[in-house]
């Protein structure tokens, strides 16, 4: 069973040149995150909601795994049962990077759900309401695989087991504020893991024993070391 868990956010992912979500230039200062990541936006415009989605898909297969998620990869290689890597991230960088196993909570970019049979596909390239569902035919059902506002993140069991077991945990650019990914860190703390955050900016958050500071393309390998 795992003993480090590994949470990484969309400033893992900044340095490859995708943007984050509440930084400067964050997506959520362009777009609401209710006219775009919720399954009620999806019902009121699937055409936008698809149009935000496929420019995200767009710009994540043009980007390149930085030194970041490299670190990540051969640390899992390196201790191949000992290391859960769990991302918030949708963008695929991880598995790019060469990491075996990587529990998208919230989600893929290139991964495709029928909202009328709940099957899931990979999908490249643009998806919109015309597209038919291949396992039940349906047309118009084609969604993002992306976990939205309101909707339950993926392996959330697997996830909590093995922060109830950690001896280590690291957040690595997140900014803690979407839930319940952002309460990682107390149930690892609570069950006696050593807590470690690595941001750009540190979160604050009281309950992280160690905080180092710097780009991910940086801190991320110094610390792996
Ligand atoms: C749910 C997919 C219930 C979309 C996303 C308490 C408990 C449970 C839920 C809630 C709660 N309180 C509120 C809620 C509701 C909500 C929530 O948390 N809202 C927030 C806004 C308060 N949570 C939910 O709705 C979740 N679902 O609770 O379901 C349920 C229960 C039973 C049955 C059914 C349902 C679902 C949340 C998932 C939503 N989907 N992603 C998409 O990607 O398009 S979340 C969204 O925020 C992003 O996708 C991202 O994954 C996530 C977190 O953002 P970060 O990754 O942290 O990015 P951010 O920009 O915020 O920060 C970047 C960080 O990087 C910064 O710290 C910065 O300093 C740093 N940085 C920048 N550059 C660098 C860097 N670090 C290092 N190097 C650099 N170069």
């Amino acid at each position: 069973m795992s003993r480090i868990v590994v949470l990484t956010g969309a400033g893992i992912s900044a340095e490859s040149g995708l943007a984050t979500f509440r930084g400067d230039d964050g997506t959520w200062n362009s777009v609401r995150l209710e006219d775009v990541a919720t399954p009620g936006a999806f019902a009121r415009d699937p055409a936008k909601v698809h149009a935000f989605y496929n420019a995200r898909r767009v710009q994540a297969a043009q980007a390149q795994p930085n030194a970041a998620h490299v670190a990540l990869a051969r640390l899992q290689a390196e201790w191949p049962d000992a290391v859960l890597l769990v991302t918030q991230n949708v963008d695929g960088l991880h598995e790019r990077a060469g990491a075996a196993e990587v529990v998208h909570m919230h989600g893929q970019l290139d991964r495709a759900l029928c909202a009328g049979c709940g099957a899931g596909t990979p999908w490249v390239g643009a998806m919109s309401a015309a597209d038919v569902c291949t396992a039940c035919g349906r047309p118009g059902g084609m969604r993002p695989d992306i976990v939205w506002f309101g909707e339950m993140p993926y392996r959330m069991e697997l996830i909590e087991a093995a922060l109830a077991q950690a001896d280590l945990f690291v957040a690595i650019g997140t900014s803690g504020t979407v839930y319940p990914a952002a309460g990682f860190v107390e149930i690892a703390a609570a069950a006696g893991a050593r807590t470690v955050e690595l941001n750009l900016e540190p979160t604050g958050n009281p309950r992280f024993h160690e905080v180092r500071t710097g780009p991910a393309g940086e801190i991320v390998p110094a610390f792996v070391a």
